[in-house]
């Protein structure tokens, strides 16, 4: 209000005030971008609340992709805590060209043995049941998947490297169908 008054003051100086502000463009141009300037900054504030409020979600998104990598590889006593049937025994078939696990014993829903210890160069024949429905074979660090689940014949993996290697049945990765490969030199 005060500075339309001022202007309207500047240009005014030939004549009458209300009327040279109202018809020279020179009055009105210095107005529009002082409007511009307070409209702007007043908008710059909701555009920094939005820009923040997306910005937590795409760190959010990142995070969980990281996680995996640097988390590093649980025990067999950890990754096994809640599957019925490891008591701590790791199968030791060290040794062996081939060995084999069998998917879906005792109540359907087990690996057996749970934890075994191999050889580098050593074959692991999983084999299923048949018992407690579909299951697969997946590693969690991706070094060996049998795919879609299955209801019988077998999968196979030859470890080449020494490393541990927790796995789980997609399914029934929450029931604790979850097994443990240990390869040796
Ligand atoms: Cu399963």
């Amino acid at each position: 209000m005060a500075l339309v008054g001022s202007l309207a003051g500047c240009g005014g100086d030939d004549g009458t005030p209300t009327e040279t502000a109202t018809e020279e463009p020179e009055p009105e141009s210095p107005s529009p971008p002082e409007s511009t300037t307070a409209p702007g900054t007043t908008t710059a504030p909701g555009n920094t609340t939005t820009t923040v409020t997306e910005a937590p979600t795409t760190t959010t998104m990142g995070t969980p992709t990281e996680s995996p990598t640097a988390t590093p590889i649980p025990g067999p006593d950890e990754y096994l805590e809640y599957v019925s049937n490891y008591d701590g025994t790791i199968a030791d078939e060290t040794g062996k060209s081939s060995v084999t696990v069998d998917v879906g014993t005792g109540d359907g829903f087990r690996f057996s043995p749970p934890a075994i210890r191999i050889s580098t160069g050593t074959t692991i024949t999983w084999e299923w049941t048949g018992q407690g429905g579909g299951h697969n074979v997946v590693a969690e660090d991706g070094t060996f998947d049998s795919g879609a689940t299955q209801t019988s014949g077998t999968f196979e993996y030859t470890f080449e490297n020494a490393g541990r290697h927790p796995y789980y049945c997609s399914p029934h990765r929450s029931f604790g169908m979850k097994g443990y490969v240990i390869v040796e030199e």
